[in-house]
């Protein structure tokens, strides 16, 4: 099998629209977990993202163990601090928060967790993370304590998407925050998606399989859902029927 950011990079090329559920150690209790492993299992859901903006409980290493005995779903660690390491995951999100001007989370806990990732197992991704304004302040703008990207300020999005990929970084996050009110608009993931060639993960407020489809159509190419499914876990069915069909041989112009 192929490194998870080949797989990534493969989809965009093919329009192969990526589902992940994300998965918060310290929200999900064990029988919650239980039951999102199994509909993730049955609807095909591509990746799990671990993590949280405060992990307080010492659940990361149980969590993962529990997802790789009962399934395949590959695993990516989503760190909202230096602390949320284990080698039990696929791969991890080096995150940079490129929309803020906070330095240590632009280089400076990656300097001091780079020499354990570089002797990890895992496939470490680097990514330009943006923290968009999500009508509400979240939990990851007040840690990070940085400014979110206005809503409808889509050229400073697009401006700052454009140095994180000149600047050599793989992947791109676009992110309104867990539990946002209001998730990142389509005018911006349009902006954002159409003027960079790397792939685009969107997230953060997105509620219903409507918002998943046209954040898809907008140009995101890896949607993250979190908090709806914690309350509602039966909609990781009806949002994933909505990447079948963006699924290349599902496609009638693909033949
Ligand atoms: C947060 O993008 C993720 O960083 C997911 O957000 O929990 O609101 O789905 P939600």
């Amino acid at each position: 099998m192929h490194g998870i950011y080949q797989q990534w990079t493969d989809a965009r090329k093919d329009g192969d629209k990526k589902f992940v559920v994300l998965i918060d150690p310290d929200k999900l209790r064990l029988r919650g977990l239980e039951r999102v492993i199994s509909l993730a299992m049955e609807s095909e859901v591509d990746y799990f993202f671990i993590g949280g903006s405060l992990v307080v409980n010492d659940m990361l290493d149980g969590v993962l163990k529990s997802i790789r005995e009962q399934c395949k779903i590959p695993m990516v660690l989503f760190p909202g601090n230096s602390f949320q390491l284990s080698y039990r995951a696929d791969a991890l999100l080096f995150l940079s928060l490129i929309s803020g001007r906070n330095a240590e989370l632009l280089i400076g806990k990656h300097v001091i967790t780079a020499p354990f990732l570089k002797v990890s197992p895992l496939e470490i991704i680097s990514t330009g993370y943006m923290l968009v304004d999500g009508g509400i302040q979240t939990t990851v703008q007040y840690m990070s304590n940085t400014t979110p990207i206005p809503h409808n300020k889509e050229d400073i999005a697009l401006c700052t998407a454009m140095a994180g990929e000149m600047l050599g970084l793989k992947m791109l996050y676009l992110d309104a925050g867990s539990g946002a009110e209001r998730p990142v608009s389509g005018a911006m993931i349009e902006a954002v998606s159409s003027a960079t060639n790397i792939p685009l993960i969107v997230g953060g407020g997105i509620k219903t399989p409507e918002k998943v489809e046209e954040n898809l159509k907008w140009g995101a190419d890896i949607i993250v859902v979190g908090n709806a499914i914690e309350h509602h876990p039966e909609l990781i069915k009806e949002m994933s029927c909505v990447f079948r069909e963006f699924k290349p041989r599902f496609r009638t112009d693909a033949v």
